[in-house]
């Protein structure tokens, strides 16, 4: 019988520390973890690789390992179970770690505005449905079915390329700051988006409006980026002028506007990495990403502040603690799989197609 998570709850970190350190060893090469930037301290360092979904996704997909054990969110976990072998298991170590931005968007109220939208005009030829890799699989499977796509925050602007090649339309979802952002940054005009709100019937848009728009951004938004503020930015440089700004492009489109650089976690890390030093930098991503960055360049005089003044983490990335790792890690060594994510066959076909298709056009 597997190990209850019961018993691990009870363990301090330090406990769990040396757990986790004697089962990789046991484990050795069957083992890979990977673990993304929001990740808090105490579990990121476990990690084999680190990185974005984009980045971890490739490694998933060109691992070697029996047990692939993600530190992330539900969505990262079942792309690692597309992209790996079938004989390779994808663990989440906690089941709660989810995504309340992915949950915006499902198979029923996607399929129902595609209706909706097909009864003005013909959908299937003229709009490529994007999903944002923060979705559920069977989402991604919508996308390869329909001739869609993924994309993730580094590759949007290729992603959204490659589907106007397709069809002069994009359905966008689930996050409409991500769309916005990366479409007016393309020279998409804010009146050429529409926002699809799901809860009303046609998306509460008219006829006229669905035909006018090059892109249908859906009401979706990620609680921990919607903190970012554009006064946070102006009372910062009131303080400190020379700051630059650098912010996530699932921010507000008015934060975007005001900051100096726009970008995925891979592209705040290495803007950060490579400036000058003695610079300052105020950040619009996740608490535990920055508190990293400014430990790792305070000592090149760099100094990496965090924008919004309440204290905003993702509170599903954080459900990865050392005792869940512990728990999943010592099970394995035990022989037991334990939350393990495994996408239904169909569905992984189409979402891999979906997938598939965002790592050709990646850069
Ligand atoms: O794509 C990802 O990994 C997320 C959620 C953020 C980013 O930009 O890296
Ligand atoms: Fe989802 Fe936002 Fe957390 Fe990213 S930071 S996993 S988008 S809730």
């Amino acid at each position: 019988m597997s190990a209850a998570i019961q018993a691990y709850t009870l363990l301090d970190d330090d406990d769990c520390e040396s757990r986790i350190l004697r089962a990789r060893e046991a484990l050795g090469e069957r083992l890979v973890i990977l673990g993304h930037h929001y990740q808090r301290d105490e579990v990121f360092k476990h990690a084999d690789f680190t990185g974005d979904s984009l980045k971890l996704s490739r490694q998933a997909a060109s691992s070697n390992a029996d047990y692939i054990v993600f530190c992330g969110v539900h969505f990262m976990a079942e792309v690692a179970d597309i992209l790996s072998r079938p004989e390779q298991v994808s663990i989440l170590p906690d089941m709660s770690a989810g995504c309340a931005m992915a949950d915006m968007a499902n198979l029923q109220n996607v399929e129902r505005a595609w209706q909706e939208l097909s009864e003005v005009l013909d959908a299937e030829e003229m709009i490529t449905p994007v999903t944002y890799i923060n979705s559920a699989a069977d989402l991604k499977g919508f996308c390869g079915e329909h001739g869609g796509i993924v994309c993730t925050s580094t590759n949007a602007r290729h992603v959204l390329e490659w589907s106007f090649k397709q069809k002069e339309k994009v359905l966008f979802f689930p996050d409409q700051h991500l769309g916005r952002n990366t479409g007016y940054a393309m020279g998409v005009p804010l009146h050429e988006m529409v926002v699809w709100d799901y809860d009303k019937p046609r998306g509460g848009l008219s006829a006229a409006q669905i035909k006018k728009a090059k892109i249908i951004l859906w009401k979706g938004f990620c609680s921990v980026h919607q903190m970012f503020q554009p006064e946070q930015i102006d009372n910062f440089k009131r303080k400190y002028p020379e700051t630059k700004i650098i912010s996530h492009p699932e921010s507000s489109f008015e934060v975007c506007q005001k900051s100096d650089y726009v970008g995925s976690t891979e592209y705040i890390i290495n803007t950060i990495a490579e400036a000058e030093a003695d610079t300052r930098w105020l950040v619009a991503t996740e608490l535990n990403l920055v508190n990293r960055l400014h430990e790792k360049f305070k000592h090149e005089g760099k100094n990496v502040h965090f924008m919004s003044p309440s204290v905003c983490m993702c509170s599903t990335m954080f459900r990865i603690d050392p005792q869940h790792m512990a728990w999943v890690l010592e099970n394995l060594v035990d022989g037991h799989v334990v939350n393990q994510i495994s996408v239904p066959a169909d569905v992984a076909e189409q979402a891999r197609l979906a997938l598939s298709r965002m790592l050709d056009v990646s850069p």
